[in-house]
């Protein structure tokens, strides 16, 4: 993409109303713009961002064994009439009437509509298991949406859904999502920790907050500091034995504020022992028959009698990881993208765009790198050369690569590594070599 064609529009100036720092690049890189509030436009380079999370989101989900579908938005209000939620929810749902006087819903969460579909579906035990996805606005109307995309009250979630012949089965669906989870947020660039958490409106026993350390993060959480550099589990059979992954990682303290522990905590070796703010990523959920129980939700069991499904749910906050990741991620010049979801892998800086020799190169290097499948955001306009490497600087694409008649005249163009700051100057054959062995 050359920037002469893209659409980046920038912020010179902070915005006044962005108080933390992922706010504030993704307003000033041009990534969302707000709409009103809490809800945002994607701007192209917040999009390609957004759609880069989704994809490991997706494909982390479908090794895990989980199916996709698309649910829409908006929701009859019947099935919530059916599970008792309609009136509990409260505020937080937005409730729309159609032009028969009908009330519908802008969806908070799947839960009802995923087991209407069900229902209607699976007869029996040999149906079973499944776990079913999908990746879709969300809207609740929050109190106070604030930080941008991280509280917003349109948001874009991926919410997966399981269901099991019993309590055993519903067990391993858990487990299958809490190591799926391990392995996409560490895809993401992201040191994740399962925590004990409160189950809140979605209901149920047994839950963990996937947190992501951050001082600007809206939770309190308490944990065990092996917890936060411990090695994600690599080749997982998801069939198998999952359990000792997850042994490993419950056995120690993890917990949000509302399920801490003092007493527990205090038992945690003092230089061991971590109170610290974070981000929820993800949450999940063991509800067993909550709605299979109210939306009538059975099957036919292994002895031939009618057993209601055991439910669980599983959530992470696609938008809000754009948010999370930044937080994770930047220094004082901008943002610095982790190579799995930059918007695009290199800036290719013309430093005098009506230099024919730098024209030349830069031409040459852009063909060649987009034609081996490397995305490049080519700076072919004649803004001066500080101004364009502040805005890389920004925008946080992983690799530079900065071309200039002086450089040429040596034969060389410099490429500089966003996360390190580390610079070296090569032929622009051996640059182009770089890049593209290996595709
Ligand atoms: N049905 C369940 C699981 S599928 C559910 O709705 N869970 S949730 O309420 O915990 O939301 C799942 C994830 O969505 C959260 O972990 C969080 O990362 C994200 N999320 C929740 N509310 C917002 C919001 N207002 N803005 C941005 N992301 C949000």
């Amino acid at each position: 993409m050359r920037v002469s064609r893209f659409f980046m529009p920038l912020l010179r100036e902070t915005p006044a109303e962005a108080q933390i720092v992922s706010h504030r690049y993704m307003l000033r890189a041009g990534l969302v713009r707000q709409a009103s509030a809490g809800i945002y436009s994607w701007l192209p380079l917040g999009h390609r961002v957004l759609r880069n999370i989704e994809q490991i989101v997706r494909e982390e989900q479908n090794r895990a064994g989980a199916v996709e579908l698309l649910m829409p938005t908006l929701q009859s209000a019947e099935l919530w009439r059916e599970s008792g939620r309609y009136d509990v929810y409260g505020k937080e749902m937005l409730r729309i009437k159609d032009r028969h006087d009908r009330d519908l819903l802008y969806g908070p969460t799947n839960e009802e509509l995923i087991t209407d579909i069900f229902r209607g579906a699976v007869r029996s035990y040999k149906d079973l298991p499944r776990i079913l996805y999908h990746i879709q606005w969300k809207f609740r109307d929050e109190i106070r949406p604030r930080f941008g995309v991280m509280r917003g009250r349109e948001f874009l979630m991926k919410d997966s859904y399981s269901f099991d012949v019993d309590a055993e089965g519903a067990r391993r669906a858990y487990y299958k999502m809490f190591v799926a989870y391990l392995k996409t947020f560490a895809r993401l660039g992201l040191k994740s920790v399962p925590m004990k958490a409160d189950a809140g409106p979605i209901g149920g026993e047994l839950s963990h907050e996937f947190i992501v350390l951050a001082e600007t993060g809206e939770s309190q959480v308490y944990c065990h500091k092996d917890l936060v550099d411990m090695p994600v589990p690599d080749n997982v059979d998801f069939e198998g034995d999952l359990e000792p992954y997850i042994r490993e990682r419950t056995s120690l303290y993890a917990a949000t504020d509302e399920k801490h522990d003092s007493e527990a905590f205090a038992k945690i070796p003092a230089d061991k022992q971590l109170a610290a703010r974070g981000i929820e990523v993800g949450h999940i959920f063991y509800f067993g028959t909550k709605y299979s129980k109210p939306l009538n939700a059975k099957v036919a069991g292994p002895k031939g009698d009618e057993v209601l499904v055991e439910m669980g749910s599983y959530g992470i906050g696609v938008s809000r990881l754009v948010g999370a990741i930044i937080e994770a991620s930047h220094d004082d010049a901008g943002i610095i993208w982790p190579e799995s979801v930059a918007p695009f892998r290199i800036g290719l800086i013309s430093l005098k765009a009506d230099d024919p020799k730098t024209r030349e190169v830069c031409d040459g290097l852009y063909q060649k790198l987009t034609a081996a499948g490397v995305e490049v955001l080519y700076d072919d306009t004649d803004e001066r050369a500080g101004t364009k490497f502040s805005m890389f600087d920004l925008i946080g694409l992983p690799w530079q690569i900065i071309v200039g008649p002086r450089g040429l005249a040596n034969g060389q163009v410099e490429i500089k590594n966003r996360k390190t700051g580390e610079r070296q100057n090569l032929s622009a054959e051996a640059a182009l070599n770089m890049f593209t062995s290996g595709k």
